[in-house]
């Protein structure tokens, strides 16, 4: 996959990766699953210098040169402040509540080298940009707060002590992805794990398993082994339903089968999965994948070929009570749980790929997901780095998720207006979502429409592009209502579904009025809305899901009315304490009513 899609890379892209990672060695391809590998975790507390003004570079922190007398020349020291890896820096120390600048992390790590096996580092994810370095040698940097990378270090591991530096930098720049102004938590830090995998000299690195678009039946697998001994015999073994296949993989390391097998297909209600392993004569990689198919018909979205429709929520990757990113097991557990609570089958992991734990989690308990890289709004899409940057996010957030059955939908945008620039560079990013895995649906949420009289009319033509489109369209909150919500109706100039991906408006738990404007900010108000958007949808012959905005109230920088947001956006169905407001209700009855 990966090699296919590299050779796609214009020109003009390939000098703008160069450009993009300044000509530093940017990280590798990471492996799929680090989940099912031999692995040695170097989360916990990580000793740090906070350097405000980016000094660091300069005075050669990386090289972490220890003062051994008061006299010494060194204008640095790993001092006994340390923070939690994995975890942001904002929620760890007061002082750093809104910081979004740099900060040099330490850890120190033992080891012990062994013949023949090969040593990675990898990182879950880094906001925004990482540069790692290994016992005072530079590794390399990666670019984007929501995906993975690695590290090859076999030959730069010592045996005993290790001197692991990693300079963190969370600030916002225009030509990043996402840019300058975003409504949620600029969290930043090593956000999540932080692992050391052990391989053998030739091992799996990477491999899709999924139901060929449109079968119940017909596996589509492809594996890829990277080393020297690249001729290889992979086993694929899938024991529940008598699969043991061996595929031999060419000079590159690649090979690809098709299988046919009896399944019970995944679904919300049964979320099935099976038992993998990939095996060489050298080592054994465990996985667990369900299958399923999804597809669009016309109006229709079939999931194994059944209409279905998408009772969502959207949520940040944020414990709103802790003011913190969520970064454990028991935090995707929460959120997770609470969309299932809400009577959801879909969640949309809002503006960016959450982690890979949430992910899996989600496979088991019978979530589907709209996932998306954080194209959101103010990008520059005129810029030429940019189509680089976002085409490496999306091959990124599909390496590493392309085996899951709860990824329904890769989003390759959201809010983004009309224009040449975002045409092309959405409309590129399109095709390469498609050529990166052609199972799945791809999709962006919109918020440009026409509007005549009660009609809304949905006419971005970039929706050509797309299998299914999204429309973020807030009635009642920051669209008036030119009619009673009975009355409104709705055209579009495509003949595909639509997903309503955000709708919604904002109440302070507790604050009770009328629901009407003069009771604005209040819970009566936002359950009203509710009401009034639910009884629109009936009038949207396309509708096939919503997914309000937003499940938890969230941190946001932007929303400055100190009686009614403090720093909150407060337009989540939850409190960020977890309270139930009104509008819960009114949506927990209304996904309970298409049962
Ligand atoms: C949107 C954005 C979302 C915001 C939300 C809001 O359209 O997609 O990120 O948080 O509106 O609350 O305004």
């Amino acid at each position: 996959m990966n090699i296919r899609f590299r050779l796609q890379l214009s020109h003009l892209n390939i000098i703008a990766l160069l450009v993009l990672f300044n000509n530093s060695v940017s990280a590798q391809d990471f492996m799929t699953n680090p989940y099912g590998r031999n692995t040695a975790s170097l989360n916990g507390n990580w000793q740090v210098v906070v350097d405000w003004y980016n000094r660091g570079e300069h005075l050669g922190i990386a090289q972490d040169k220890k003062i051994t007398k008061p006299t010494d020349f060194i204008e640095y020291s790993f001092s006994n402040q340390t923070l939690k890896v994995p975890g942001d820096w904002n929620s760890q120390d007061p002082h750093l509540f809104m910081y979004e600048g740099s900060v040099w992390y330490k850890k120190e790590f033992n080891a012990t080298r062994k013949e023949g096996k090969r040593t990675f580092l990898y990182f879950g994810a880094v906001n925004y940009i990482a540069e790692v370095y290994l016992n005072g040698k530079k590794l390399g940097s990666h670019e984007g707060g929501f995906t993975p990378f690695q590290f090859e270090i076999t030959n730069t591991l010592k045996d005993g002590t290790n001197n692991l530096i990693v300079r963190v930098n969370g600030e916002r720049k225009e030509d990043y992805i996402p840019a300058m102004n975003y409504d949620w938590w600029n969290y930043g830090g090593i956000t999540r794990d932080v692992s050391l995998i052990e391989t053998t000299a030739t091992f799996i690195e990477d491999y899709f398993i999924q139901l060929k678009k449109g079968s119940a039946t017909e596996i589509e697998a492809w594996v890829k082994v990277n080393g020297d001994g690249k001729s290889k015999k992979v086993t694929l073994s899938i024991p529940a339903v008598g699969i043991n296949k061996i595929l031999e993989t060419d000079s590159s390391g690649y090979a690809k089968t098709s299988l046919n097998a009896s399944l019970q297909l995944w679904t919300p209600t049964v979320p099935k999965l099976y038992d993998i392993t990939l095996s060489t004569d050298e080592e054994t990689v465990k996985e667990k994948i369900g299958f399923r198919s999804i597809e669009v018909k016309g109006l229709d979205i079939l999931l194994n070929g059944k209409p279905i429709f998408l009772k969502g929520v959207n949520f940040h990757e944020e414990i709103s009570k802790d003011k913190r990113r969520a970064v454990s097991e028991a935090d995707a557990r929460q959120l997770l749980q609470s969309a299932k609570d809400l009577g959801c089958n879909f969640i949309r992991t809002a503006h960016y790929p959450q982690s890979e734990r949430l992910v899996k989690m989600a496979d088991e308990m019978g979530l589907m997901i709209w996932e998306e890289i954080p194209v959101w709004q103010g990008i520059q899409f005129g810029n030429p780095i940019i189509l680089a940057k976002a085409e490496n996010m999306l091959r990124e957030m599909i390496r590493r998720d392309k085996n899951r059955a709860s990824i329904i939908i890769w989003s390759i945008s959201n809010e983004t207006a009309p224009a040449a620039d975002r045409d092309r560079v959405l409309t590129n990013m399109a095709a390469a979502c498609r050529s990166l895995d052609p199972t799945r649906l791809v999709s962006s949420a919109f918020n440009h429409v026409k509007m005549e009289g009660n009609e809304t009319i949905i006419n971005d033509t970039l929706a050509r592009q797309l299998d299914v489109f999204g429309i973020n369209r807030y009635m009642g909150w920051y669209a008036h209502w030119p009619a009673k919500p009975g009355t409104m109706t709705f055209k579009s100039d495509f003949n595909k579904p639509m997903i309503m991906s955000e709708f919604g408006g904002e109440s302070k738990y507790g604050n009770h009025g009328s629901a009407d404007s003069a009771g604005l900010w209040n819970e009566e108000y936002q359950e009203q809305l509710y009401k009034d958007n639910i009884m629109m949808f009936k009038n949207i012959p396309f509708l096939r899901g919503v997914c309000p905005w937003v499940l938890y109230d969230f941190r946001s920088p932007t929303r400055l009315n100190a009686e009614n947001q403090d720093g909150w956006n407060r337009k989540g169905l939850l409190s960020d304490k977890g309270d139930k407001k009104k509008a819960w209700y009114v949506l927990k009855a209304f996904y309970d009513s298409l049962k």
